[in-house]
């Protein structure tokens, strides 16, 4: 387990605080969708020397001196995310998932054009339109929902008819909490009737369509893939920019870097080359896999004692649960009642949800995480038991600790990778 001595030494508050959240990790269930445990070989990376670095621009094309080592890194990560995900090019500069997006705005529409995206409620994204961001300001969004929340399936008769009415410029796929296969096909094939570029945002999925448990939108046709690299791809936090087409790769790169961006956080763009590394391995197609697996096995039990999924079930690494439906409490009473008993997870709204973002009827729960540290069907079981004990016995005290004190036990079976 790391000893943190040189931070010990300097800032007790902030070495306590860390050392409270390694023992925190190490002592719960973490079942919030897109989070995941790194590698200690990523994490190394991550507090290296390029921490120290400057390097805006491209392998080659730098505005500052000293970078041999920068390119080298920069070049090998981008060869391997290429690899990974079949593309033709990629960018690895993008801060985060936000970022990310907003580059690839900027570097495909102009300001005005439409977008065509998922509903935040039915999935989506607050980067795929919503109006609490800026980027409403600047571009016009038009939304799709599912037509059946029972199932999950998207209207796509729907969809085209909107494409055709607002003519957008982009049409995107991708979510933060769909529990289902998107037809990329379909989507693909009304983007090309109305002259729209098909983008996915696959930042949650794109640990599963690097081990192939999941389709990967660029063998349907699509344009650019939009990812983080620290969810199920279980890298360092970081955004990922892939095009299939190298000619396309060109404007986003200016779009990135000088359009949107400064310097590249070089020590990030070292620690995603390592997990690009770590997922080209035949290892992670098990690994990926088992998340869905799991996540299967969770929603199943669940549903075996009672509970509502939103769309009945999942094909990915998450579930959402009415818990309004499900057990009578709303989903932040939810969140907490879990997080008495150690098992973190997030309030999410439902499709057209009644109620507030603060308060919403469901919870997002995911198995990215408690994959990466060993467990497998039964244990999601067990984690579900725990759950619906902690509902059985919300309003005992006793109870709830005695939950906590087993949680505690049955996670110190499953060290913490990175950390031991
Ligand atoms: N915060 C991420 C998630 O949890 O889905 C998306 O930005």
């Amino acid at each position: 387990m790391p000893t943190y001595d040189a931070l010990k030494q300097l800032d007790p508050d902030i070495y306590a605080a860390v050392t409270g959240e390694m023992q925190r990790q190490i002592e719960g269930v973490e079942l919030i969708p897109s989070e995941n445990y790194i590698s200690k070989a990523v994490m190394e990376t991550m507090g290296s020397v390029f921490n120290n670095k400057y390097s805006e621009g491209y392998p080659g094309r730098r505005y500052y001196g000293g970078q041999t080592y920068a390119d080298r890194v920069e070049s090998i990560a981008i060869e391997r995310a290429m690899r990974l995900f079949n593309a033709g090019h990629a960018n690895v500069q993008p801060h985060a998932g936000a970022p990310a997006n907003v580059a690839t705005y900027f570097a495909l529409l102009e300001p005005g054009d439409t977008v065509l995206g998922m509903d935040l409620s039915h999935g989506g994204h607050l980067t795929h339109g919503h109006p609490v961001t800026y980027l409403t300001r600047i571009f016009h969004f038009v939304h799709y929902k599912m037509k059946d929340v029972q199932t999950g399936e998207i209207d796509y008769d729907q969809m085209r008819e909107v494409a055709r009415r607002e003519k957008p410029r982009m049409i995107l796929a991708g979510f933060s909490a769909y529990p289902r296969e998107l037809d990329y096909a379909s989507m693909k094939s009304i983007a090309e009737e109305v002259g729209a570029y098909a983008v996915a945002d696959m930042a949650h999925i794109a640990g599963l369509i690097a081990g192939q448990a999941a389709r990967n939108p660029f063998d349907d046709g699509f344009d650019v893939i939009l990812s983080t690299t620290h969810k199920s791809l279980r890298g360092p936090r970081g955004g990922l920019i892939l095009s299939r087409e190298a000619d396309l790769g060109k404007k986003i790169d200016k779009a990135v870097f000088p359009g949107f961006q400064g310097g590249p956080i070089m020590q990030m763009v070292a620690a995603k080359a390592v997990a690009f590394k770590e997922a080209l391995q035949p290892e992670f197609k098990e690994y990926a896999r088992q998340i869905v697996v799991n996540a299967q096995r969770l929603a199943a039990h669940f549903i075996d004692n009672g509970a509502t999924l939103i769309t009945g079930g999942t094909d990915n690494h998450l579930l959402l649960i009415d818990c309004v439906r499900s057990w009578g409490i709303g989903g932040r009473e939810a969140e907490e009642l879990f997080d008495r008993i150690g098992v973190t997870l997030n309030k999410n709204v439902i499709a057209d949800d009644p109620r507030k973002p603060m308060d919403p009827s469901g919870i997002r729960l995911g198995t990215p995480a408690v994959t990466s540290r060993g467990m497998k069907e039964a244990e999601m079981e067990r984690l579900a038991d725990f759950m619906l004990a902690a509902v059985a016995r919300r309003d005992d005290e006793a109870a709830l600790n005695d939950l906590h004190q087993e949680v505690k036990a049955f996670c110190k079976q499953y060290p913490l990778p990175g950390v031991g």
